[in-house]
């Protein structure tokens, strides 16, 4: 056995990087991780580590958010800038890889020079050479490596191509770091001169290279806002030397013809256009102006909104109808389990907490995995193609009229298929107030949690037949509570802006359209994988508990032996009974009785656990009929006094509007304490969403029942 090396603590790897350059997609690539990676900017927002080994030596990559440049404007801006800098004196960084996206090398490499001022170890990741050599774009490699004296890497990492040398690279760099020859930015010697005492003031508290130092303290020279931040950091007694020492400095550089703001960017530009003249060659290629034509008309002010509908509405559709065979297959398989339990354990209290509670329970989510996936399969390949980038875009303008910006189209739409990834995805919006309202309205969009209990209902009470021979009535009636939650989402944001977080004017919003790329389905798979582990990880967790806890509580107490009554008056003698009739007056007026009640109760939860907690119920009851699928049930169930049916397309219709709006969800109070940083948010969150839901449902019954509709 050889001796395995000790491996040291600092072997640390950042990939840094502007936003959609690939980072991510090098970061899975190195490690075997399977992070989101989509064709947008801000797909990731937390800092993530993962490993990997070259000859027995481990590395330690952590990948960040995108960054334009190192003067953080929002939220998941900052977590990378901390991790470079070593804010917290956590994270002592080997080596950079600066993941440069190749089609786009103006703008990258004005990240690049400055991360090359911070005096670490870099190696250029000159990804997405694929797009480059589409759009006509050569790169002579050979001349980047000599004009910045660092190890050029050319990658597809979609493709995984380059990656072995890329990892080989980074270790040799690491054992044997030598940034002696490394270029930096030059900066004229007058202007070193103008700045030289300045830099006393910004050494206080870092430790940098001279180099590092004069970069920094340019950059506060010149930028008011940069400026601002960094006399925030110091110490009180040294702000008004600070400050002399600063207005001095741009005095005399204003006397030497040099404008001090925006100084830095003027010099790195100078740098950058002279290095992409003698080394950058592009040929024309008419490629780009197809896809100038093809975005004219999918962001079109009309044309574009209608197009958006007509994808969603084909979504629905497919999920309804590509879903059917699957979701009979899981159905028979459930049964047969349950078939095959009652066989190998005696009758009694075991035998009936399996099959009733926990099969029942789990096989009733289990069911409408299929439709779930499609979901997560569709909004996927709209990711990844750069379709969603167009959406942010083309919405812009709604969302001004709203007083939000275009970034927060990305976090609502994320929130369609759950809220939580949705709500940590408005950390890319700079202004808080806009970041409030979008995290208090995404749990408005229905998120995939909610499909169980609207396909169930849809299923059990809405007639066959379509509209016009192309979308049935199914597809139409989700397509209605996707759009109640827009509508509603809209609603609140006026009212927020308006009573509750006075803003200022949101700053303008500039999305740059990323280019169109075929999707990549091992990625979409993959992550498809992952969505099927955690839904069935969580199912086998809440869902199996809850089940048992519920067949528990509708089974017992038992009533007499020698009682005459049907199941369905002893299972209104359980506990689930009693807590549910408990509660039935209040719910009554939405038309929901004493087990939608028992389900409302659990489903706060998770949404998903209505549907269980109602297949229990049934279950426990129909004990000795020979029960039917969960939808037929609930079709068929009626009152056992007056032999009417119980629940009518009105109460289905009252018990989605109700699912749409309320604030059912654990996981997403937890994550808006997190992010909002106190509980006032997520209170106000779970008592105006549960008010608003109650009030909906009220009024959709109410006058439903007095118009006579669906009744
Ligand atoms: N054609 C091509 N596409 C790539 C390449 N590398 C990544 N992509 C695609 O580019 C898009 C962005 O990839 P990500 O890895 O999410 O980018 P990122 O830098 O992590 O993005 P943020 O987290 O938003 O900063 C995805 O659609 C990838 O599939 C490449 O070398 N060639
Ligand atoms: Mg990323």
């Amino acid at each position: 056995m050889p001796v395995t090396s000790v491996i040291p603590k600092t072997n640390n790897i950042a990939l840094v990087g502007n936003p959609n350059t690939g980072k991510t997609s090098v970061f899975n690539a190195l490690t075997g991780l399977r992070q989101k990676v989509a064709n947008y900017p801000g797909v990731t927002v937390e800092k993530k580590t993962g490993s990997f080994s070259v000859n027995s030596t481990t590395f330690t990559v952590y990948d960040l958010p995108g960054l334009y440049s190192l003067i953080p404007k929002s939220l998941d801006d900052k977590i990378s800038t901390e991790i470079i800098y070593n804010h917290n004196n956590d994270v002592e960084l080997s080596c950079i890889v600066v993941v440069v996206d190749a089609a786009n090398l103006s703008r990258n490499l004005y990240l690049f020079t400055q991360i090359l001022d911070l005096q670490i170890p870099v190696v250029m990741a000159l990804n997405m050479i694929d797009v480059a050599d589409k759009k006509g774009i050569k790169i002579d490699i050979e001349g980047f490596k000599k004009e910045f004296n660092i190890p050029v890497i050319p990658l597809i990492a979609s493709k995984r191509s380059g990656l072995a040398e890329l990892k080989n690279t980074i270790s040799d760099l690491v054992t044997n770091p030598d940034i002696s020859q490394q270029k930096y930015m030059p900066i004229p010697d007058e202007i070193t001169k103008c700045i030289g005492d300045f830099r006393n003031f910004v050494k206080n508290g870092f430790c940098e290279s001279e180099v590092s130092l004069t970069a920094r303290s340019l950059r506060i020279i010149s930028s008011d806002h940069v400026l601002q931040d960094w006399i925030d950091k110091i110490d009180n007694t040294k702000i008004d030397e600070a400050q002399q020492s600063l207005a001095k400095a741009r005095k005399r550089l204003l006397e030497s013809n040099q404008h001090w703001s925006m100084l830095e960017t003027k010099l790195r530009y100078q740098w950058i256009d002279e290095v992409l003249k003698t080394y950058v060659h592009t040929s024309k290629t008419d490629k780009q102006s197809l896809s100038d034509r093809i975005d004219k008309i999918l962001t079109h002010k009309v044309g574009g909104l209608f197009i958006f509908f007509i994808v969603f509405a084909m979504i629905f559709q497919a999920i309804f109808s590509w879903a059917e065979l699957p979701m009979a297959l899981i159905e028979d398989g459930t049964n047969w389990l349950g078939q095959m339990v009652t066989q190998l354990i005696p009758a009694g209290a075991l035998q009936d907490m399996i099959v009733d509670g926990a099969i029942a329970g789990v096989g009733s989510i289990l069911v409408f995995l299929p439709q779930i996936l499609f979901l997560f399969f569709f909004l996927s390949i709209l990711e990844d193609t750069g379709y969603m980038a167009r959406v942010a875009f083309m919405l812009d303008r709604v969302m001004n009229s709203i007083g939000l910006s275009g970034r927060s189209v990305i976090p609502l739409l994320s929130s369609f298929a759950c809220a939580v990834p949705g709500i940590m995805a408005s950390r890319t919006i700079q202004n808080w107030r806009d970041r409030l309202v979008t995290i208090m309205i995404s749990p408005f969009m229905s998120c995939s949690a909610r499909l169980p209990v609207y396909v169930l209902l849809i299923g059990a009470f809405i007639p066959q037949g379509s509209f016009l021979g192309i979308v049935s009535y199914s597809a139409l009636t989700l397509l209605a509570m996707y759009t109640l939650g827009i509508v509603a989402a809209i609603l609140v944001a006026l009212v927020f802006k308006k009573f509750i977080v006075r803003t200022m004017p949101s700053s303008s919003f500039v999305l740059e359209l990323p280019a169109y790329h075929r999707p990549n389905l091992r990625y979409t798979f993959l992550q498809l994988l992952e969505r099927v582990k955690i839904f069935v990880t969580d199912a086998g967790k809440i869902i199996l508990a809850m089940s048992i806890v519920l067949w528990f509580m509708a089974s017992y107490p038992k009533s007499d032996e020698s009682d005459t009554s049907n199941s369905s008056q002893k299972i209104e003698q359980s506990y689930a009974g009693k807590i549910g009739k408990f509660i039935e007056p209040a719910i009554k007026p939405l038309g929901f009785d004493w087990k939608i009640g028992v389900g409302l109760l659990t489903s706060f939860a998770a949404r998903e656990v209505m549907v269980s907690t109602l297949a229990t119920i049934y279950n426990v009851e129909g004990a000795d009929e020979t029960s039917g699928s969960l939808k037929e049930s609930l079709k068929n169930d009626r009152d056992p006094v007056t032999g009417e049916l119980l629940y009518s397309p009105l109460t289905a219709i009252s018990l989605m509007v109700f699912f749409v709006l309320a604030c059912q969800c654990m996981a997403t109070v937890a994550i808006v304490k997190r992010e909002t940083n106190s509980w006032r948010w997520p209170i106000t969150m779970i008592a105006y969403m549960t008010g608003l839901a109650y009030l909906a449902s009220l009024l959709t019954f109410q006058i439903g029942s007095y118009l006579g509709i669906g009744v």
